[in-house]
């Protein structure tokens, strides 16, 4: 799979290069490339932004870098994937379709996914428009509801969550089984050794007495019931 990501703040896609991605990159399943949006941007200021007409707080990205740059990005990757390639390319946007684990599913099977990461109030909306009337796949993806400063975050978490589903990449094949058998409620409690723990403050903590049990399906029949009693108090929206 191909990611490349569009920001002008890299510095942010640094952990990229950790742990799970960084393995996957290494072991040739991930070809990650981040580009400078302020290199397509050609005035003497190198200029990417400017205040919205129409009046308002803040400032807009100006289309023109945007085009470019991602008319750069697509040829850049077909070069590489083949001139029939085309990606997916999402903006991170709060006000975009929620990100979800089945759009990770789905996402996690296209060879290639080109992320714009906006900053500002966000980009200007002929963009948008120029990339859906060249035929592109554009779609704009929320990560929640709340307001982050730009794209980045949104595309770290959203690439954590695509990457670790594609085969090879996750260590434990079995974590993933389990979670695809998961069935849309909260995880149940877990433990781990020792049975009985002493907490700092003196405390006894033991392990519930049916996880010891070696009865798996009494503790089968608890963890289900955990689980349900937890989305019924925390998520219980899941349940409607
Ligand atoms: C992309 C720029 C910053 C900040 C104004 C007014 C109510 C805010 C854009 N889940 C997510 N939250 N935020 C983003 C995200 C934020 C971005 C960009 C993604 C590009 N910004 C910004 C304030 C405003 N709005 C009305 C909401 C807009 C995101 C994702 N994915």
């Amino acid at each position: 799979m191909r990611i490349d990501v569009v920001t002008l703040f890299g510095e942010y896609l640094a952990p990229l290069e950790l742990s799970l991605i960084g393995k996957a990159r290494r072991d040739g399943l991930l070809g990650l490339h981040v580009h400078d949006l302020r290199d397509f941007a050609h005035d003497r200021h190198r200029t990417v932004d400017d205040t919205p007409v129409g009046g308002g707080a803040g400032m807009v990205m100006k289309p023109g870098p945007w085009a470019e740059a991602l008319d750069a990005v697509v040829a850049a990757g077909r070069a590489e994937l083949g001139e029939g390639a085309e990606p997916l390319i999402v903006f991170p946007n709060p006000a975009g379709t929620p990100f979800a684990q089945a759009t990770a599913h789905a996402w996690s099977e296209r060879p290639w996914i080109v992320f714009a990461c906006g900053r500002y109030e966000g980009i200007d909306e002929r963009v948008y428009e120029h990339l859906a009337d060249a035929g592109r796949e554009v779609a704009l993806a929320s990560l929640g509801d709340y307001v982050l400063n730009g794209g980045e975050v949104a595309v770290l978490a959203m690439t954590e969550a695509i990457v670790r589903l594609v085969p090879g990449v996750v260590g434990n094949a079995a974590s993933l089984v389990e979670e695809s058998h998961s069935d849309g409620l909260l995880e149940y409690p877990l433990y781990t050794k020792p049975a009985s723990w002493t907490a700092p403050d003196g405390t006894v903590r033991d392990v519930p007495e049916v996880l010891l049990s070696g009865n798996h399906e009494r503790i089968a029949a608890w963890r289900a019931e955990q689980s349900l009693a937890r989305t019924r108090e925390r998520r219980p929206d899941l349940l409607a």
